[in-house]
């Protein structure tokens, strides 16, 4: 596919970035390795090595519940909008029904931490439709693995299906790519049947290693056959090896499919050291995938998703959010609140270890050989034949589907969240007098500094 015909080419493409001081406030229990501090983390060095001057700053409107149920049920939504831990006890049978437990558990804040990084994607999402933005950035948002009608793998709300569901509205052909450890199996099922999405997941499999999906044979079916992508891999993945195959197998979807819109999910737990995962890759492995996709050019949607030792989530989102924006960007962490987390070195960038990769060249040469051979079944960007009926999609106008009225009405009075906003408001807000008074609220807690027995996550 021909390469970077709009702004991204120029070296100056228009880029928004969705956050909420909220986020960092709420805390899944301890132990659990899923923390949304990290994006508090990212947030800090974002704006400490000044890279918001190259950003358009907004904070994402709430989603609502029409908008979740445009893919998840009614039941599940108004569950998640109802379930506490002071009810709980009462509610045994529904948390196994909706798959809350140990991975997915019930905390102070649950519902409107999905509304809250589901409005960014969302968000993202519309902003790409209009046509404002070339690279939307979500840190916040990339929970894979939730489904229709049940949480999975620390995701409630599948906000990357809801933003997909958005792009479709206007955007023909949707690629998602998905470099998260895990298996995106959220996504792929959303679109397994379609032709209008691809999805391409890189993930470890073997083992017990969660959640046990994508492997090369599972292709897509009926008019989506040959549309959903999966390149299992084993422990160890470093730089070279996923060079090997990532580009490659980026450049043949892009010739074949064409995209007219790309969404990332960028998970942090493929990186060396994480908690969870067991690859070898550095950041600079880990961007070099965004900048690829980025070089071609076509409006992009970037997401986080997991990512456990929470020091190296935010170096990687931060140095990710630093080469989309083409800005320098010092090795040297700048002096900020936060900055115990980066000790002893307070260096950005951190050395990959000495595992082995598992992964022989032979194996990754055979699977990315059957990506191919499932590409070149495709007729190149095919359009005629395209499917056009998914639920909310603008170009079947008649499958639009909504709640309610009223909810419908609120979607088009919503206006004082999204507007871009004084940088001041997205400095944390943990210090400001209204937040303070606000501590004692549920899920509103102060992230403390790592201590000696943490290793920081
Ligand atoms: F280690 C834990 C401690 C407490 C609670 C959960 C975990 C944990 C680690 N790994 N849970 C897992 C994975 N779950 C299982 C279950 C065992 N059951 C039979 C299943 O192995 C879930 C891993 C989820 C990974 C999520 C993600 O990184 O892909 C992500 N992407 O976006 C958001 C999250
Ligand atoms: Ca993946």
């Amino acid at each position: 596919m021909a390469k970077a015909s709009q702004a991204a080419s120029s070296g100056r493409p228009r880029i928004d970035y969705f956050y909420d001081a909220q986020i960092g406030n709420f805390n899944y229990g301890e132990g659990h390795p899923m923390r949304p501090h990290r994006v508090r983390l990212t947030h800090q060095l974002v704006v400490n090595y000044g890279l918001y001057k190259h950003l358009n700053v907004f904070r994402p409107k709430l989603a609502t519940r029409a908008d979740m149920t445009a893919f998840h049920s009614d039941e599940y939504i108004r569950f998640l909008q109802e379930i506490t831990q002071d009810n709980m006890q009462e509610a045994l049978s529904h948390l196994e029904r909706f798959n809350l437990g140990a991975d997915c558990p019930v905390f102070d804040g649950l519902y409107e931490y999905c509304q809250t990084y589901t409005g960014g994607s969302i968000s993202g999402a519309a902003r790409i439709n209009q046509g404002c933005s070339d690279i939307v950035l979500n840190w916040s948002g990339g929970l894979h693995h939730a489904k229709k009608g049940e949480a999975s793998g620390f995701c409630y709300v599948n906000d990357i299906v809801l933003a997909i569901l958005e792009l479709l509205k206007v955007h023909v052909r949707v690629l998602y790519i998905d470099i998260d450890i895990h298996h995106g199996d959220g996504v792929e099922e959303a679109f397994y049947l379609t032709n209008r999405v691809m999805t391409l997941s890189f993930h470890q499999v073997g083992g017990a290693f969660f959640p046990g999906t994508g492997h090369t044979n599972d292709l897509g079916a009926k008019a989506g056959k040959n549309y959903s992508l999966n390149f299992p891999l084993l422990a160890g993945m470093d730089d070279a090896a996923y060079e090997s195959i990532f580009k490659p197998v980026v450049d043949k979807v892009m010739e074949h499919f064409q995209p007219n819109a790309i969404v990332l999910c960028c998970g942090a737990d493929s990186l060396s050291g994480d908690r969870v995962g067991c690859w070898n890759m550095s950041i600079r492995g880990h961007a070099a995938c965004l900048e690829h996709v980025k070089s071609f050019g076509v409006p992009m949607l970037v997401l986080g998703g997991g990512g456990y030792t929470v020091r190296n989530v935010s170096r990687c989102w931060a140095y990710e959010t630093a080469r989309l924006t083409n800005q320098p960007i010092s090795d040297t962490v700048p002096w900020h609140e936060y900055m115990d987390y980066y000790s002893p070195d307070y260096k950005l960038h951190v050395p990959v270890s000495n595992m082995e990769n598992e992964n022989t060249r032979e194996q990754l040469e055979m699977k990315k050989q059957k990506l191919f051979e499932a590409l070149s079944q495709l007729e190149h960007a095919p359009s005629t034949t395209m499917q056009t009926g998914q639920p909310g999609t603008r170009i079947n106008p008649d499958a639009l589907q909504h709640d309610s009225e009223e909810e419908e009405e609120e979607w088009d009075l919503r206006p004082h969240r999204n507007r871009r906003a004084h940088l001041a408001e997205y400095f944390d807000d943990d210090d400001a007098e209204g937040d303070l008074l606000d501590t004692d609220k549920p899920g509103r807690e102060y992230e403390e500094p790592p201590s000696d027995d943490d290793d920081g996550l």
